[in-house]
């Protein structure tokens, strides 16, 4: 048993040296630390904590937050007033100022005409106006106000329905397509309505199957990239529409995305080539999950001649919904409701400028008020 004392008394001397060791060379480094103090301070590094807040080397697009569609309507109800303001002051002078004859009532249905109403739209104010007075007996500002908003509120309908279809329908996604002529809007119109539908926390697939030219594309793919939300392309001038709109229907699917907006070409002169191109679209798409939505974008400063090409839309593809863009340009606001009496179809959205969040769901009590205002 005398090796196990031996190796105690060994153990012991290795600790003693390992403490005596280690004390002094914790003084030798303490005292190299203090002679540190004095020597030229080390070329500077960036420490790790640091780099990592560094900006990116490749920038980075920043996504915009688009505003909430429900807050839009005060500032866009201002745009409208603006250029509708004469209209709806120049009913009410008429109206409330005191003698109503045959030549004021002539002059109320002219100014309803002149804003683009429609003449029998028109002409229905005019003889219920007439009734209620002449029932009545009451010609005050207040009243004829009262009556004038309820025959233009009835006009522009507030029981269609105006619901957009933009979720998902039985596990795929909701499918809209953006037809109209050239220059109407509709690139711009699908732009802010994937904004919009951001706004709303949709997962958005735009589609450029306008593709006459890559600008087309450029365009509403820069659009998209401002809210983070994918294009899908071609880079070749004179793609097949009707290819590209199939593949970003079927990217929607295999994300999973809420919606995909698909953008047309509007350069289509004859209503063959309409049919042709359109007709394909819809088909092509179709093999995969049908269209729920056909917006048909009309350039609310065209007026009626906007409507007979209107007309033409609306034989070719099913049009669901209208989208009513320049509304800030014109003083015509009646052309909504001649829009809907002549397609048979609501109006969903307006247009109210060039900004980025000036597209609006559209109410028919808001936009009478704003033309009455
Ligand atoms: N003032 C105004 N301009 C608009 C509105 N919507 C579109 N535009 C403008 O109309 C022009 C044509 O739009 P675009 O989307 O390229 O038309 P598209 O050919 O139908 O795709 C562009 O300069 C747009 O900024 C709107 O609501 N108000
Ligand atoms: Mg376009």
């Amino acid at each position: 048993m005398s090796w196990i004392d031996t190796a105690w008394e060994w153990a012991a001397v290795i600790i003693g040296i390992l403490v005596v060791g280690g004390g002094v060379i914790l003084g030798l480094v303490r005292g190299r630390g203090g002679a540190t103090k004095d020597l030229p301070a080390p070329p500077p590094t960036v420490p790790a904590e640091v780099e990592e807040e560094l900006p990116p080397l490749q920038p980075t697009p920043t996504i915009e937050r688009p505003e909430a569609p429900e807050g839009r309507l005060a500032r866009l109800r201002a745009r409208l007033s603006r250029s509708n303001t004469a209209l709806g002051k120049g009913l009410l002078a008429l109206l409330a100022g005191g003698r109503l004859d045959e030549e004021t009532w002539e002059a109320v249905e002219d100014t309803l005409i002149t804003a683009d109403l429609g003449v029998d739209a028109s002409t229905q104010v005019v003889e219920r106006l007439r009734q209620r007075v002449a029932a009545a007996g009451k010609t005050d500002e207040a009243t004829m106000r009262a009556w004038l908003r309820e025959e233009l509120v009835a006009l522009v309908d507030p029981s269609l329905d105006r619901d957009l279809a933009s979720s998902r329908i039985e596990d795929r996604p909701a499918c809209i397509l953006v037809v109209g002529v050239n220059g109407a809007g509709k690139t711009t119109t699908a732009g802010k309505l994937a904004r919009v539908l951001v706004a709303e926390d949709k997962d958005v697939v735009l589609g450029a199957a306008d593709t006459f030219r890559a600008a087309a594309a450029d365009q509403l793919q820069t659009w998209g990239e401002r809210v983070g939300v994918p294009t899908v392309r071609s880079d070749r001038d004179g793609a097949d529409p009707a290819a590209v709109a199939f593949d970003a229907v079927k990217a929607a699917r295999d994300l999973e995305a809420d919606v995909v907006v698909i953008d047309t070409a509007g350069r289509l002169h004859t209503k063959v080539g309409l049919m042709d191109e359109l007709g394909k679209v819809k088909r092509v798409v179709e093999k995969q999950q049908p269209i729920d939505e056909v917006l048909l974008v009309l350039d609310a400063t065209t007026g009626q001649n906007g409507l007979r090409q209107a007309q033409v839309f609306t034989e070719v593809v099913g049009v669901t919904g209208i989208v009513l863009t320049k509304l800030d340009g014109t003083a015509k606001g009646g052309i909504v409701v001649a829009v809907q009496r002549d397609l048979g179809v609501p109006v969903k959205l307006v247009g109210l400028g060039e900004g980025p969040d000036d597209l609006a769901p559209f109410d028919a009590e808001a936009f009478v008020d704003a033309i009455l205002d």
